[in-house]
């Protein structure tokens, strides 16, 4: 069998991840990892055409494949955390039932976006969203929290959006303050989820008639989703 860490990576690449990463998490408090020391990142991306499609409106197209890749996750961040317990090691999937939705304060006590940006996957955007350099923003993210031991990659700890503003730009609820972010950087000092949640909800109804809770502008417009999706 390859070393652990390419073995665990390409297993899950095989089965349908489109990133996947590992990052040490021993700079974050015991509690919040369940007391393991390492965290695997699971990126899924959407179909081109479903974020071409959202860059005026959310669209049903759009609702429905957030519910498919969520379960898609679901399953990756399972299947990654029987792997690693066969090999006698302890290994948590963050699912949406073990982390919840974050309902209340917006908040969950380890968002994947951390484990993503441990990972060397991105870097969080003045958007709030996790932007990776191959697909921009348009990924969905999961992890895996886990004893085993993998060798880390090198975190990202600034942001790569230079001067950039359109998602500020482009936002419709005004959520994005363009403040650039940095590791350690509260959520609340550059973007706020209350005007973004309310902003979400109307434009579900209005772009499709749901009652759901999405938009994705920022996910359409930012530049390195965009690079992505003019390339072949
Ligand atoms: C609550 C929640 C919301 C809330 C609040 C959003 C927010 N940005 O916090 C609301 C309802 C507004 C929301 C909206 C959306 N959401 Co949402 N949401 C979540 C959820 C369930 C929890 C996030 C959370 O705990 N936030 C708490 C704050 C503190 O953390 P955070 O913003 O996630 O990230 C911070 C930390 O990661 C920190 N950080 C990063 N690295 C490090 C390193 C160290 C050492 C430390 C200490 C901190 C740190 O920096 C970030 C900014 O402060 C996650 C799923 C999950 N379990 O993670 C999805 C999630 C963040 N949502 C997602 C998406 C796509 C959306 C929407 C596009 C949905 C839509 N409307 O269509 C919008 C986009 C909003 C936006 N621009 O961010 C994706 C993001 C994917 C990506 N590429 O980034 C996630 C990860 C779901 C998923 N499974 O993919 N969401
Ligand atoms: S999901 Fe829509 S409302 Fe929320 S931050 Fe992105 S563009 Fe703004
Ligand atoms: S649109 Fe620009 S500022 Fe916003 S996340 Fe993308 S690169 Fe960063």
């Amino acid at each position: 069998m390859p070393e652990l860490p390419q073995y665990i990576k390409s297993q899950l690449l095989q089965r349908g991840a489109d990133l996947a990463g590992v990052g040490s998490l021993a700079e974050l408090p015991p509690d919040v990892r369940e007391n393991l020391p390492f965290g695997i990142c699971v990126a899924v991306k959407y179909p081109k055409a479903v974020i071409r499609g959202i860059s005026d409106m959310p669209t049903q197209e759009y609702y429905d494949w957030y519910n498919r890749l969520n379960e898609k996750l679901d399953g990756l961040v399972v299947f990654g955390a029987e792997l690693l317990s066969a090999q006698g090691y302890r290994a948590v999937a963050q699912t949406r039932e073990h982390v919840g939705f974050g309902e209340t304060e917006y908040n969950t006590p380890l968002p994947h976006k951390t484990v993503a940006t441990r990972a060397g996957i991105g870097w969080i955007g003045k958007s709030a969203l996790l932007v990776t350099e191959k697909y921009g923003s348009m990924v969905r993210i999961s992890s895996i929290l886990t004893d085993a031991p993998l060798d880390a990659a090198a975190p990202i700890n600034a942001s790569r959006c230079g001067d950039c503003l359109v998602c500020t730009n482009a936002c419709p609820g005004g959520a994005v303050s363009g403040k650039v972010w940095a590791v350690g950087m509260r959520r609340e000092e550059f973007f706020n989820p209350v005007a973004c949640r309310a902003a979400a909800r109307a434009r579900a109804a209005q772009g499709f008639g749901g009652e759901a809770t999405v938009c994705g502008r920022c996910i359409a417009v930012c530049p390195y989703t965009q690079r992505y999706l003019e390339g072949d």
